[in-house]
C-alpha cells in the first residue's frame, strides 16, 4: 500500500463509527502489526491482531520503558469504556434540564450522535446567551489523553472560545499554591522553569537531599510523552555514592532506592523545621553572609522573626522546631550543618505546599538554600522540576513543535458577531469550583485582588476527573446538583460520567491521530495512529468539538478548514522549517508518519551542565529576577501591603487547620492522611486494568499503616477497613509496614470513587481519599488546593462488604 494511501485507509477505519466489528475481524484476521505508540506513560510498539491491541512492547528508544504501559490493552479493550453517546433518562425525556437530583441514579439512554451533540449544543449556547461566560465551566483539567492537536482540554477551551468565554481556573492542583507565591520570592513561576541537569548535580554535588519527593514513582510519567532520561542521571547519582537525605512523612521508593537517609517529619510541619534550621545556621556563623548580602532582600526581619524578636516572642531554634515537626532537635541541627558545609542540591517536591499554609515550605525552603549559599553554583541550590516530565537529561538540538491554541483566526470576525473577541474568560483560582457552586457571587481573596465567584449552569468535563481529583468528595456530590446540565466527554464510565447528562464517548491515543514531542529532551516527534479501531462509537476530542461548534454555524471558525491530519501535516511542516534552520534532516510527513516518529540526535552541548540561577549568580545586576527589587525576597513588602494573616509577608510557622500536634482534633482523629501519587496508575488513570491486581489489598485502595497502630487497632495487613472523619467513610485495605510511622497512614490519590448510594453522604466502598480531604484555599493569596491536610480515624469493618461498582457501567437503556 502506498504510504498516502495507508493514511487514508487507517484514518477511514477510525472515522467509520458505526463499522461492524464482525467485518473488521473477518477481514483482517491473524494481520499480525507492530505499530508505534506514545502517550503520557512513555513510548511503545502496539502489537495488534485482528483489529485488537494484544499486547504493548518496550520501544527501544525509550531508556526506561514504563510497566504502566503493558496494562494498556486491558485498560482500553475494557467493559467499562462507554461505547456510545448517552443521556440520561430524566433529561433525554425533557429534552433539557430536569430532576438533577436523580444524577447518577436515573439509568443512562443511548441515543445517536446527532441528539447528544444538539442537546449539548443547545445547553452551552443557550446558557453563554443568557449568562454569558460565567455560566460555563470549562476548566476540563489536565491528564486525559494527550497530543498537539486533539487533547481534550485544549479543544474543549478552543471550542467554548469560539462559543465566546467561559470560566477557568488559573493555576493548577498540582502546584497551584507554589505558583503564585514564588513570582513575589523569585520573580517568576520558577516551578515550572528549566530544571538543574542532572549531569551537573551528579558531577557537583556532595549531598542530595530529597525534600518531599518521590522521583522514582512520579518521573514514570509525563504531561508530555516522556522517553525517561532522568533515569541515566538518577543512576549516574546512585552509582556516583552521593550522600542522600529524605525528608519526608514516610520511606518512599525514592528513599528506599538510594538508601537515603530518611529524616521522618510530622505531616505539613516542614516549615518549622525549615525555620529552626535558619536559626541553627544563623546563630552558629554557618550561614553565607555574603549570599545573603549580595542576593536577596529583608533577611533582618525574617531573622527578627526566628530570634523571638517580634511580637510572639518566641525564639524558633531547633528545640521550638522539633516539638512541633517531631524531629529531634540534634538531628536538625546536624543536617543543617552538614547542607551548609558541603556541596548540596535540595530537590522539592509538590505535596508540600498541596497542604493548607502550603506557601510557606517553598518560600521557606527557598530562604534556607539562600542562607546555604550554593543557589547558582554548577548543580547545586534548590530544584522543583526534576520529580516529573522525566526531566533533566540531555536536551537534544530539535525544533519545537507548535500546536492547536484558543486563539481564533482574525480571518472568522464575521461570524456569528465574534462573540470570543468581546467576552473575557473568567478565571477563579485553581479548585476552586465547587466553592463557586456554593457560594456563587461571593468575593474571595486571591494574590491581592479580589475574585468575585462566578454563577455556573452548565459544566463541559474532558480530560479531568473530578471526584478523585478533588477534596471533600460528599460536597462535590451535594453542589455538583446545583449544574443545570453536565456534559462529559470520556473514554470511561468513571463516576464523573455517572454524575452527568450527556456522555459522549471518546477515542483515545492509539484510536486516533495526533502528533507530539516527547519530554523533556525534545529527542522524538512522533505520530499517534488510530492502531485499532475506536472502542464503539467513540469519537476524538477534536471531532466532537468541531460538531458542537457546527451547531452553533462556527465550524469552520474551529477548525480553520482543517481535519486532525490537516493539523498535524501543518505543524510538522513548521517543525521542518525549524530543522532546516539546526541544520538538521527530517523525512517527509508521509515517511514520518508511516514510521510512526523522527528522531533528533544530536545532544545540545550548550545546556548540558545548565543550573537554575546561574546566570543571577554570576552577575545579579545584569541578570536581575522579576521581583520588585530584582532579588530574592525573603521579606516581601507585596505580600506585606495584602496584608493577609494566613499568609504573613516571611516564610512563617502557621497551624494549619487539622494536624497531628493539635490535641483536640487527634483526640477524635488521631492519624495525618497523606495522599501521594500511585506507581501503580496516573491519577485515576489504569485503576480499571489489570494493574489493579498488583496494587490493591482484599480488592480495595490500600491504606499504609504502622505496625503500632494496627497493633492498637487490632488490625492485619488484608483487612478492610473503615477510614472515617466529619466529612466522609471509605474502605481500604490495610497494609501493615514501618514505611509510614506511627500516626500517619497513606493511602493514594485517584482510587476510582464507588458511593453505596449515589447522592447522599455515603460509604465510598473502594478507597477514595478525596472523601476524607477539607476543600479550603491553601491561603488568602494563593487559593491553591490542601489535599494533604486531613485527620482521621480508621477501625475494622464490620458491616456487609458488597461487590464493587466502581468499574461497572451504569444503567444503560436501549431506548426511551
Ligand atoms: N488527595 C489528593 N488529591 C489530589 C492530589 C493529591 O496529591 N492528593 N493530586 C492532585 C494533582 S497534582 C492532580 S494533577 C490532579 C489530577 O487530576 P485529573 O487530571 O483530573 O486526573 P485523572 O484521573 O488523570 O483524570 C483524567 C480523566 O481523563 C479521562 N481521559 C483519558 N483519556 C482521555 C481523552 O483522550 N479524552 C478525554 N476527554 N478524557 C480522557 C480519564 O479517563 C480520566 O477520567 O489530582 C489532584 N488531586
Ligand atoms: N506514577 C505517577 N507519577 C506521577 C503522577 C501519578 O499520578 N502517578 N502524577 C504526576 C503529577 S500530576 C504530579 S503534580 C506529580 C506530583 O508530585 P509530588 O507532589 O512531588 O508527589 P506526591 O506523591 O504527592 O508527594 C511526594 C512525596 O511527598 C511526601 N509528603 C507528603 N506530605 C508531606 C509533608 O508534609 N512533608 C514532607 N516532607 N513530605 C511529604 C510523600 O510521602 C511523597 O513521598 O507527580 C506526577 N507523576
Ligand atoms: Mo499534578
Amino acid at each position: 500500500m502506498k504510504r498516502r494511501d495507508f493514511i487514508k485507509a487507517s484514518v477511514l477505519a477510525a472515522s467509520v463509527a458505526q463499522a461492524s466489528r464482525i467485518d473488521g475481524i473477518t477481514q483482517t484476521i491473524f494481520d499480525n502489526k507492530k505499530v508505534f505508540g506514545a502517550n503520557r506513560f512513555g513510548l511503545f510498539w502496539a502489537n495488534t491482531n485482528s483489529a485488537q491491541l494484544v499486547s504493548v512492547s518496550d520501544f527501544e528508544g525509550d531508556k526506561f520503558p514504563n510497566t504502566m504501559n503493558y496494562s494498556l490493552p486491558d485498560s482500553i479493550q475494557n467493559e467499562n469504556r462507554v461505547l456510545y453517546p448517552m443521556v440520561r433518562k430524566s433529561y433525554l425525556k425533557a429534552g433539557k434540564p430536569s430532576k438533577s437530583e436523580l444524577r447518577g441514579k436515573d439509568e443512562f439512554v443511548r441515543v445517536s450522535w446527532d441528539t447528544a451533540l444538539d442537546l449539548a449544543a443547545k445547553a452551552l449556547k443557550e446558557n453563554f446567551d443568557k449568562y454569558g461566560a460565567e455560566s460555563i465551566y470549562g476548566e476540563c483539567y489536565w491528564w486525559g489523553g494527550s497530543g498537539k492537536v486533539s487533547w481534550g482540554r485544549t479543544v474543549a477551551h478552543r471550542m467554548l472560545k469560539v462559543l465566546g468565554g467561559y470560566v477557568e481556573e488559573s493555576g493548577d492542583y498540582s502546584t497551584g499554591a507554589g505558583l503564585v507565591i514564588m513570582p513575589h520570592v523569585l520573580g517568576s513561576s520558577a516551578v515550572y522553569d528549566t530544571p538543574t541537569k542532572w549531569k551537573a548535580i551528579v558531577k557537583n554535588a556532595k549531598n542530595v537531599v530529597f525534600w518531599g519527593t518521590d522521583p522514582i514513582v512520579t518521573n514514570q510519567i509525563s504531561s508530555i510523552p516522556p522517553t525517561h532520561d532522568c533515569y541515566i542521571g538518577m543512576q549516574d547519582l546512585k552509582k556516583a555514592g552521593t550522600k542522600t537525605f529524605s525528608v519526608n512523612v514516610m520511606t518512599n521508593d525514592t528513599a528506599r532506592y538510594y538508601g537515603s537517609e530518611t529524616i521522618l517529619v510530622r505531616p505539613n510541619t516542614d516549615t518549622a523545621m525549615i525555620i529552626g534550621m535558619c536559626h541553627h545556621l544563623f546563630t552558629s556563623g554557618l550561614y553565607d553572609a555574603e549570599f545573603i548580602k549580595k542576593y536577596t532582600v529583608g533577611f533582618n526581619k525574617f531573622k527578627a522573626y526566628f530570634m523571638g524578636e517580634t511580637d510572639d516572642k518566641i525564639v524558633k531554634d531547633a528545640a521550638w522546631a522539633s516539638k512541633i515537626c517531631g524531629v529531634p532537635a540534634e538531628t536538625i541541627a546536624k543536617f543543617a550543618e552538614t547542607i551548609a558545609k558541603e556541596p548540596t542540591t535540595v530537590l522539592i517536591g509538590r505535596a508540600l505546599q498541596r497542604a493548607d499554609h502550603g506557601e510557606q515550605p517553598f518560600w521557606a525552603l527557598v530562604v534556607l538554600n539562600a542562607m546555604l549559599g550554593h543557589i547558582g553554583k554548577e548543580g547545586l541550590g534548590f530544584e522543583f522540576s526534576l520529580g516529573y516530565n522525566s526531566s533533566g537529561g540531555t536536551d537534544k538540538i530539535a525544533p519545537v513543535l507548535k500546536g492547536i491554541s484558543t486563539r481564533i483566526s482574525e480571518k472568522y470576525e464575521n461570524v456569528g458577531g465574534a462573540p470570543w473577541k468581546t467576552t473575557k474568560n473568567i478565571t477563579i483560582p485553581s479548585s476552586r469550583s465547587i466553592e463557586a457552586l456554593e457560594h456563587p457571587g461571593k468575593e474571595i481573596d486571591y494574590d491581592g485582588t479580589k475574585i468575585k465567584l462566578p454563577h455556573m449552569r452548565v459544566a463541559y468535563m474532558a480530560s479531568g476527573s473530578i471526584f478523585t481529583r478533588h477534596q471533600d468528595v460528599n460536597n462535590i456530590v451535594k453542589q455538583w446538583r446545583k449544574f443545570d446540565t453536565v456534559i462529559t466527554a470520556e473514554p470511561y464510565w468513571t463516576s464523573t460520567a455517572k454524575f452527568s447528562d450527556i456522555v459522549l464517548p471518546v477515542a483515545i491515543e492509539v484510536e486516533r491521530n495526533d502528533i507530539n514531542q516527547t519530554g523533556s529532551t525534545g529527542e522524538y516527534i512522533v505520530a499517534y495512529k488510530p492502531v485499532i479501531t475506536p472502542m464503539g462509537e467513540s469519537r476524538s476530542d477534536y471531532w466532537i468539538c468541531q460538531q458542537i461548534c457546527k451547531r452553533w454555524g462556527r465550524e469552520e471558525v474551529f477548525t480553520e478548514g482543517k481535519d486532525e491530519l490537516g493539523w498535524m501535516r501543518e505543524f510538522y511542516a513548521d517543525a521542518q522549517e525549524q530543522a532546516k534552520n539546526l541544520s538538521v534532516s527530517m523525512p517527509s510527513f508521509e515517511e514520518f508518519y508511516e514510521n510512526g516518529f523522527v528522531r533528533f540526535e544530536k545532544d545540545n552541548t550548550e545546556t548540558e551542565l545548565y543550573t537554575r540561577l546561574a546566570a543571577f549568580r554570576e552577575n545579579p545586576n545584569k541578570n536581575r529576577l522579576g521581583t520588585p527589587s530584582g532579588k530574592i525576597e525573603i521579606y516581601s513588602p507585596t505580600i506585606a501591603k495584602f496584608g493577609y494573616s494566613d499568609c504573613p509577608a516571611h516564610p512563617t510557622w502557621l497551624e494549619p487547620k487539622e494536624w497531628l500536634g493539635d490535641a483536640k482534633k487527634t483526640a477524635k482523629y488521631p492519624l495525618h492522611i497523606v495522599s501521594p501519587h500511585s506507581r501503580y496508575r496516573l491519577h485515576s488513570q489504569l485503576n480499571n486494568s489489570i494493574i489493579r491486581n498488583f496494587a490493591e489489598v482484599s480488592g480495595r485502595e490500600p491504606i499504609l499503616v504502622n505496625p503500632a497502630d494496627a497493633k492498637e487497632r487490632g488490625l492485619a495487613t488484608g483487612d478492610i477497613v473503615r477510614v472515617f472523619n466529619d466529612r466522609g467513610e471509605i474502605l481500604a485495605g490495610v497494609l501493615v509496614t514501618d514505611i509510614v510511622p506511627p500516626r500517619v497512614a497513606a493511602i493514594c490519590e485517584g482510587a476510582w470513587y464507588d458511593p453505596q448510594n449515589w447522592g447522599e453522604k455515603s460509604l465510598c466502598q473502594h478507597g477514595c481519599v478525596n472523601v476524607l480531604t477539607f476543600d479550603k484555599g491553601t491561603s488568602s493569596l494563593a487559593q491553591s488546593n490542601s489535599a494533604h491536610t486531613a485527620l482521621a480515624q480508621i477501625e475494622k469493618f464490620k458491616g456487609e462488604i458488597r461487590p464493587l461498582t466502581a468499574f461497572s457501567k451504569p444503567k444503560i437503556l436501549q431506548s426511551l
